[in-house]
C-alpha cells in the first residue's frame, strides 16, 4: 500500500493530470456513506429488502429518465419532481432514458408485466450510481416513488431549499400490497371540512400507500354534496353542522376536482349517502320526504339512530334514483356507499325490502354497493360489500351470503377513540385506542370462518362529532393511520409491533416536515 502511493506520488510529479484523476475517483468513492436500506424506516413494511450497504447520492447534476411509453412516464414522473425541485433545489430535467445526464440518476420504468408484482406493486432497485423504479403501471410507480420519499431525509417534505446531502441506502426493494382496498373514511357530515382539508388528508393518505377514502356526505347534522334535482338538501340541509355553526357543502364541480386530485395519487373516492337512517338533513330540506308529509328541524345535536326514510313512499325512491344518478356520474370510482348503520326507527319488516330495492338502484348506475354490517340484514346481490364495525353476527351472515368484507372494527381503528381516558377529542363507546392497540390484530382472527378471499381489505373510520377542524383530524388520525396502512399493505409475517414502532418513531421528523400535528404515544420511541 505504502509503495503504491510512494509510486503515485513518484508518477503524479511527473503526470499531474494523473493524480487528479486517481484522487478524483478515491475522493468520490469515499463520499459514499455505508448505509443499510434495511434499516430504514418504511411504513408500510414493504415485501422484501435485500440491503447492499453503500448510497447513492441525488445531485445537481442529475436528472430523472423514463424508459417505456414516454406520455405515461412523464405523469408518472410529476409527483417525484414535484416532491424533490423545491426542497433540493436541483433542476433535474427529466428525459429519455439514452440522454446524457452527468450526475447519478432516477430511472422510471415500465417495461411490461411482471405479473408478480401486479397493478401496485413495484420493484426499487438503487445501486451507488443510479435509482431504477420499475413497476407494470402508474399505481406502482407512484407507490415505488413514495418508498423512495421515505428513504431520503425528511427535509425532503419542505417547499424550500435544503443543504443536501441527498443520501439513499442502496440494495432492492420488490413490494406488492396484501389486501386491494386500504382506506380512511372522513365523517364531512358531523362537521365540514373544507376541500382544502380533504386533500392535505389526500396527501397524507398516499404517502402510505392507502388507495381509498371513503367520503361520509350525509347524515342527520348535514348534507354536504350538491345534488343538483334536490337543491334544499345542501342549501338549507347542509347550512350547519354539530353545535350549530355554519355548515358547508361540496359543489359537483368541487367534488369532480377532489376526484381528480385523489386520483392523481393513486386514491378513488367511495361516496357515502347514509340511509334510511342517519337522514334527518335531507329529512328537514324536503316534507315530501317525511312519512307525515312535515319537514323536521335541523339538528346540530349527536344523538344517532332517530330519523328514517318514509320507505313506503314512491317519492323516496325517486329521491334516492336521483341522488345515486347524480353521484354516481361525478364517481368514476366502482362503488357507491349506502349507509344503512343505525336505523333504530326504521322497522325491520320496512328495512329489509328497502336495502334490496336500494340494491338495484345502484347496479342501476353501474356501482358496487357498500354498505355498513346491518345491511347484511338483506339479501346481498352479488356485487354488494359488507363494512364490518361492530356486529360479528351480521358480518358472518353478509359473508355467508358470499359478500366481501372491508373491516373497520370499531374496537381497534375508530380513529374518533379516544387514546386513553386522559386525551380530550374523541368518544369512547366502542374503546380506548392506544397506538399498539390499533396496531396489533389481524382481520381473519376477528371473525370466525373468515377466509383470505372474504376480506375487501382495511379502513380507517373518522367521525368527527367531536373534531371540529384539520388540527384535531391530524391528532386523532396520526399516527394510528400507519398502523391500518400497514396492516393493509404489508403481509402479516412482516407485522410486528417491536419492529413497527422503532419505524414508527423514525417517522417524527418526516411528520413534523409535514407540519402533521400527531399524537405523541409514550408507547413509541420517538426520534426528534
Ligand atoms: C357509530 S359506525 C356510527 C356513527 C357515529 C360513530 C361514532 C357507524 C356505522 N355509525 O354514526 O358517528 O359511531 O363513533
Amino acid at each position: 500500500m505504502k509503495s503504491l502511493k510512494k509510486h503515485s506520488i513518484f508518477y503524479a510529479w511527473l503526470f499531474p493530470g494523473l493524480l487528479a484523476i486517481m484522487l478524483s475517483c478515491t475522493g468520490e468513492k469515499e463520499q459514499r456513506t455505508p448505509k443499510d436500506l434495511s434499516a430504514e424506516s418504511i411504513i408500510p413494511i414493504p415485501v422484501a429488502i435485500t440491503p447492499t450497504n453503500s448510497s447513492f447520492l441525488l445531485t445537481a447534476e442529475s436528472g430523472i429518465l423514463l424508459d417505456g411509453d414516454q406520455e405515461i412516464l412523464t405523469k408518472a414522473a410529476q409527483p417525484l419532481t414535484e416532491l424533490l425541485r423545491p426542497s433540493t433545489g436541483y433542476e433535474l430535467p427529466v428525459a429519455p432514458l439514452g440522454e446524457s445526464i452527468p450526475g447519478g440518476s432516477i430511472i422510471l420504468s415500465m417495461p411490461g408485466k411482471d405479473d408478480s408484482l401486479g397493478e401496485e406493486g413495484y420493484e426499487l432497485s438503487i445501486s451507488e450510481d443510479q435509482v431504477k423504479v420499475t413497476a407494470n403501471g402508474l399505481a406502482g410507480i407512484y407507490y415505488g416513488i413514495q418508498t423512495l420519499r421515505q428513504l431520503l431525509p425528511a427535509k425532503v417534505e419542505l417547499s424550500v431549499a435544503q443543504e443536501g446531502p441527498w443520501e439513499i441506502a442502496t440494495g432492492t426493494i420488490r413490494d406488492f400490497p396484501d389486501m386491494e382496498y386500504r382506506g380512511a373514511m372522513l365523517d364531512v357530515a358531523r362537521h365540514f371540512f373544507s376541500v382544502e382539508d380533504v386533500k392535505h388528508y389526500i396527501d397524507l393518505l398516499s404517502l402510505y400507500k392507502m388507495n381509498y377514502l371513503h367520503l361520509h356526505l350525509s347524515d342527520d347534522q348535514g348534507w354536504r354534496i350538491e345534488i343538483k334535482s334536490w337543491p334544499n338538501l345542501t342549501t338549507h340541509g347542509g347550512s350547519l353542522e354539530v353545535g350549530g355553526g355554519e355548515g358547508g357543502f361540496y359543489t359537483q364541480e368541487q367534488y369532480k376536482g377532489l376526484v381528480q386530485y385523489a386520483m392523481e395519487r393513486n386514491i378513488t373516492i367511495v361516496p357515502e349517502i347514509d340511509m334510511p337512517g342517519h337522514t334527518n338533513a335531507a329529512l328537514s330540506s324536503y316534507a315530501e320526504l317525511n312519512c307525515d308529509g312535515k319537514a323536521t328541524e335541523l339538528y346540530t345535536g349527536t344523538e344517532v339512530g332517530f330519523s328514517t326514510l318514509c320507505t313506503a313512499s314512491e317519492v323516496t325512491y325517486k329521491f334516492i334514483e336521483d341522488v345515486v344518478r347524480e353521484v354516481s356520474e361525478i364517481t368514476p370510482g366502482p362503488y357507491f356507499h349506502m349507509g344503512g348503520d343505525e336505523s333504530h326507527v326504521t322497522p325491520m319488516e320496512d328495512y329489509i325490502p328497502f336495502v334490496n330495492k336500494v340494491q338495484e338502484i345502484v347496479a342501476a348506475h353501474g356501482k358496487k354497493v357498500l354498505g355498513w354490517d346491518e345491511i347484511a340484514h338483506a339479501e346481498l346481490k352479488p356485487n354488494t360489500f359488507v363494512q364490518f364495525w361492530d356486529n360479528v353476527k351480521n358480518t358472518t351472515n353478509g359473508m355467508n351470503q358470499g359478500a366481501k368484507v372491508l373491516f373497520s372494527p370499531a374496537k381497534k381503528i375508530y380513529l374518533d377513540m379516544q387514546y386513553d381516558s386522559t386525551t380530550k377529542l374523541g368518544l369512547h363507546w366502542a374503546a380506548y385506542i392506544e397506538i399498539d392497540s390499533a396496531y396489533i390484530w389481524d382481520p381473519l382472527a376477528l371473525v370466525p370462518g373468515i377466509r383470505k378471499e372474504n376480506i375487501l381489505g382495511v379502513e380507517a373510520p373518522l367521525w368527527t362529532e367531536t373534531i371540529t377542524n384539520i388540527d384535531e383530524l391530524e391528532y386523532m388520525v396520526f399516527p394510528r393511520l400507519l398502523g391500518v396502512a400497514e396492516i393493509g399493505w404489508s403481509p402479516l409475517e412482516k407485522r410486528n409491533w417491536e419492529d413497527y414502532k422503532v419505524r414508527l418513531g423514525k417517522q417524527s421528523t418526516r411528520l413534523k416536515a409535514l407540519n402533521v400535528d400527531y399524537y405523541p404515544s409514550t408507547l413509541v420511541p420517538w426520534v426528534e
